[in-house]
């Protein structure tokens, strides 16, 4: 049985395809599962991929997946800026921690620069567009292999 990869996408990603394409693109979170669904397939990962507006329900996915995921690649979004909660909560998790961002942070405000994240995560992705997830899938298949 293939392992599973949990993909968290933190708040107003829900969005993602529906708003502001001019910096986040035309695709959905469904299109990003799709596609992820599809690299999983090459290199025998599963996905499994959520998305909430809120912290702690993040947090809890977190925590979830320390009994059921292999690997987790999480988009923060802008609680990658400010979550020391789920930073900690990433801590508890064994396995691979990829951190995903559609826009290039570092070209953006200042704000944005900093990740807490970024403390945990076996590697980062940004300003690849929608792209990164199926990129960080690859580089799952690698660490995982
Ligand atoms: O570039 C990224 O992936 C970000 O994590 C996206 C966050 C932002 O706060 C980070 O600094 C960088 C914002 C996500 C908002 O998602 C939307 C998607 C479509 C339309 C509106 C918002």
């Amino acid at each position: 049985m293939s392992k599973t990869i949990y993909i968290l996408n933190g708040p107003n990603l829900n969005l993602l395809g529906k708003r502001q394409p001019e910096i986040y693109g035309h695709d959905t979170l469904a299109d990003v599962e799709t596609t992820c669904a599809a690299v999983g397939k090459d290199v025998d990962l599963s996905v499994k991929l959520m998305q909430s507006n809120h912290e702690g329900e993040i947090v809890e996915m977190i925590h979830d997946a320390r009994e059921n995921a292999a690997g987790i690649i999480i988009n923060p979004a802008a609680y990658t800026h400010t979550s020391v909660a789920i930073l900690d909560a990433l801590h508890t998790f064994d396995g691979p921690v990829l951190e995903v961002h559609i826009s290039n942070v570092h070209k953006r405000e200042a704000f944005r620069h900093h990740s807490y994240v970024s403390q945990r995560a076996d590697g980062v992705i940004a300003g690849f567009g929608v792209e990164g997830y199926a990129l960080a899938m690859r580089r799952m298949g690698t660490l995982l292999g």
